[in-house]
This record gives C-alpha cells, sequence and structure tokens, in this order.
C-alpha cells in the first residue's frame, strides 16, 4: 500500500450545490438517464498510463510529480508498488473501469523472454488485486511505440523481426485481457506511418498492416475473447502520417482487409481534432459506418497543435457527443475511458481526483443534456422531416437500385422546374443545442 492517497476518503456524491472540491456534483452513479443508470451509460475508465506511469516529464525537463511508487527501479516491486497505488486510487474514486497497456503495469523487459514472463507475474497480481476491487478491465492494449525497436513502425516496421515482437507482445495481451474480463482490445498504431515517404513501401506496410491486424482477430477467435477489437484512429503524432487517420480512412482500411464486421473504432476527440474534424464528426461517421466501439475522453488546446490530452471540460461539445452517442445506441462493450492528463504542474495527490471528478460530472451533466435533447426529438424531428423525400417514389427506387440515370434525368425534364433552396436552419439548430447545454 503506497499511503499516497490515504488522506483522500472514497468520493461520494454531494448534489450540485456541494462546495466539497473532492466530490461528485453531477456524477450520481445508480441515477437513472432514459432507464440506465448513468454509470452503465458512461462506462468510465481510469487510464493506467497518464495517471501513474507519467512522471512529469516533458521535453524540456525532468518529472515533477515524484510518487512514492516511481522509484529508480523499473523492476517487479515497483510494478506492484505502482499496481497497488492504482487499485487504491480506483477504489476510492469508484469508477466501473480501468485500461492499461502491458508495459505500463509491467517490470521492463528487454528480450522476449523477459517480456512474457515480466507480464505474466504482473497479470497473476492484478487479477487478485481485481479479486478484491469493483474495478473492472474496460479494455487492455499492447504498447508497441515507446521501445526503440518501434522507431520504424509497429506491424508495418520493414523489419520483419521486430512484427514477431508485436505479435509476442499483441498475444500475450489480448490472452491477459481475456482472462481479466476485459470488454474490449484496442490497437493504436502510434508508429504505423512513416516519417519519409523516401524510405517508405507504403503499398507493402498497408499489406503487413491488414495481415496482422486479420491475424489479431483470428486469434481472439481461437481463444474465444468475446469482447471487441478497437482500431484508435489518429493523423499524426508521434509518426508525420499514421496509417489509421481518422473514421473513415479505418473503415476503408477495415473494407479493404474484410474486417469491417470484426473491428470498431476507439474514437479520440482531441485526435479527431488533431484530423481536422470535430469529435461529434468522428462519433456519427462510427454510427453511420456501424463500426463505433468506445471513446478515450480528452480535449486539445485550441492554442497548439499538439496532443495535450487533457480532461473533457467543454460542456456544449461534450453534449453534443454525448448525443451523437446515444442516438447512435449508446455503449455496448465500450465506454468512457479518460486517456486525459492532468498538467506537469498539477504534481499532489488532490490533481489527480480534481480531474477525474471534474472529467467525470462533466460527462454526466453532457449525458443528461444529451438524453433531454434526445427526448425532445427536436434536433431528430429536423433532419428526419430533412430527408423525408427519399422515403418514396423514384427518391426510394434509387436507393434500392431501381431507377437509373436515364430515368431520374427524365423526371426531372418532365417536371422541368428548379428546385427551390431549402433553409438548413443551422442557426435555428444551434439555438436548441444552446437552450439544453445546461
Ligand atoms: C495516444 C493514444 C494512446 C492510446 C493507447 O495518443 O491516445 O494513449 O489511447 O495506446
Ligand atoms: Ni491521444
Ligand atoms: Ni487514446
Amino acid at each position: 500500500m503506497s499511503g499516497y492517497f490515504d488522506h483522500i476518503d472514497p468520493i461520494q456524491y454531494e448534489g450540485p450545490e456541494s462546495d466539497n472540491p473532492l466530490a461528485f456534483k453531477y456524477y450520481d452513479a445508480k441515477k437513472k438517464i432514459m432507464g440506465k443508470s448513468i454509470e452503465d451509460h458512461l462506462r468510465v475508465a481510469v487510464c493506467y498510463w497518464h495517471n501513474f506511469c507519467w512522471d512529469g516529464f516533458d521535453i524540456f525537463g525532468a518529472g515533477t510529480f515524484d510518487r512514492p511508487w516511481h522509484g529508480p527501479l523499473n523492476d517487479q516491486l515497483a510494478a506492484e508498488a505502482k499496481l497497488d497505488a492504482a487499485f487504491d486510487f480506483f477504489d476510492r474514486l469508484g469508477q466501473p473501469f480501468f485500461c492499461f497497456h502491458d508495459t505500463d503495469v509491467m517490470a521492463a523487459a528487454n528480450t522476449p523472454k523477459e517480456h512474457v514472463e515480466n507480464f505474466a507475474a504482473i497479470v497473476d497480481k492484478i487479477e487478485s488485486k481485481m479479486a478484491n476491487s469493483k474495478t473492472n478491465l474496460l479494455w487492455g492494449t499492447a504498447n508497441m511505440f515507446s521501445h526503440p525497436r518501434y522507431m520504424a513502425g509497429a506491424s508495418t516496421n520493414p523489419n520483419p523481426d521486430v512484427v514477431e515482437f508485436c505479435a509476442l507482445q499483441v498475444k500475450h495481451c489480448l490472452e491477459a485481457t481475456h482472462r481479466l474480463g476485459g470488454a474490449g482490445y484496442v490497437l493504436w498504431g502510434g508508429r504505423e506511418g512513416y516519417d519519409t515517404i523516401l524510405n517508405t513501401n507504403v503499398g507493402q506496410e498497408m499489406e503487413q498492416l491488414g495481415r496482422f491486424v486479420s491475424m489479431v482477430v483470428e486469434h481472439k477467435h481461437k481463444i474465444g475473447f468475446k469482447g471487441d477489437i478497437w482500431i484508435e484512429p489518429k493523423p499524426h503524432e508521434p509518426t508525420k502520417h499514421q496509417y489509421d487517420r481518422d473514421v473513415a480512412t479505418v473503415y476503408g482500411f477495415l473494407k479493404t482487409y474484410g474486417l469491417e464486421k470484426e473491428v470498431g473504432v476507439n474514437i479520440e476527440p482531441n485526435h479527431a481534432t488533431l484530423a481536422g474534424h470535430n469529435f461529434e464528426h468522428e462519433v456519427e461517421m462510427a454510427n453511420a459506418f456501424g463500426i463505433f466501439g468506445s471513446i478515450d475522453f480528452n480535449r486539445g488546446d485550441p492554442q497548439n497543435g499538439w496532443d495535450t490530452d487533457q480532461f473533457p471540460n467543454d460542456l456544449r461539445e461534450n453534449t453534443m457527443a454525448l448525443y451523437y452517442i446515444l442516438k447512435g445506441g449508446g455503449f455496448t462493450n465500450g465506454g468512457a475511458n479518460f486517456d486525459a492528463k492532468v498538467r506537469r504542474q498539477s504534481n499532489t495527490a488532490e490533481d489527480l481526483f480534481f480531474a477525474h471528478i471534474g472529467g467525470m460530472d462533466l460527462l454526466a451533466r453532457a449525458l443528461m443534456n444529451a438524453a433531454d435533447l434526445i427526448e425532445s426529438e427536436k434536433l431528430s424531428e429536423f433532419v428526419s422531416r430533412r430527408y423525408s423525400g427519399w422515403k418514396t417514389g423514384l427518391a426510394a427506387k434509387m436507393l434500392s437500385g431501381q431507377t437509373d440515370l436515364d430515368s431520374m434525368a427524365s423526371a426531372a425534364l418532365e417536371k422541368n422546374v428548379s428546385p427551390e433552396p431549402i433553409s438548413g436552419r443551422q442557426e435555428y439548430l444551434e439555438n436548441i443545442v444552446t437552450q439544453y447545454t445546461k
């Protein structure tokens, strides 16, 4: 037991009138919204990496956090101390899930054999921790971007030996996720891409990626893992051009390799921003393609162009996102992972709690707004009226493939009118969102 969080009592719901910064004001876990509890809607997960692994370093300066489990040794004892601290935090915050990368939880390893042994040793410990905690596993993932061996790519590396190492990591991490009852498994391809076309065979790399993800899916079925597999899109950073650019690009990739029924997406709002999209665009694209899976909730900073991974605090943006998430049916296996991190100057135990309490309160509030918007049917009625012309006649025939260009052209000639432009009513609709953002 680290003792690091001892002075912080378990976080309780106290309601919007509370002035206690260490209490929930909106996240009332059991409160029912559209027939389902807030906890079951949001399926909040705490991520291991930013909270318990990152020590506050940035490229200009050393770590600032001085957590007791960040000793000089990255060995099994340090991994166990970190695990104690993580579960102590989970139990005090009371969120239902956590997420991890293999290398977040284990003692450092260099050789394949060491990797397998060190990972297995900590998975045993995680399993016993989970047996005494209410925290479940939302998803696991293999870190195939930090170690120097991955500098030229993970499964898209020109060197097949590196891809074998990837296979080893993913096999063990997927099996551990299965054993720990994880709801999903994530593949984020931070190094799956290239920095310069001059040294890269893009076609070859795409073939590698396609076959690799297919092997992951095959292995999932082989071991009987019933959870989902999700790719997390991101356009760049750390690699200049990343193959999993955005939801639409991922869908194209999945279609190409016949994986669109097997793999979904884990959307991160700030990755959407980096790709030039807004958050709800990515959610609605995933809904449209039927590949919506999970969310890594965070925000970027409008004044800079990188992945700041900050906790969400924009009520309107998240009301919109939750609206489209609910509209698509909400989370099934996925959930709301906070792939978000406190700032480097927020170096105390309290700061970790303020961040998560703020994020959970914000999402609970956005969820209530989104549910009100859904129930009011104001947006959905407008949209369905706007497309109502497609239900009958030639328009319906076009969609079902029962007409052709000739017949459509003749129909236009027959009517012989230039269709009147119809207002898209953007301001009217934006005002509705403003009205429901409360
Ligand atoms: C990095 C990603 C990463 C994934 C998990 O930008 O968000 O943290 O969520 O590998
Ligand atoms: Ni990110
Ligand atoms: Ni992420």
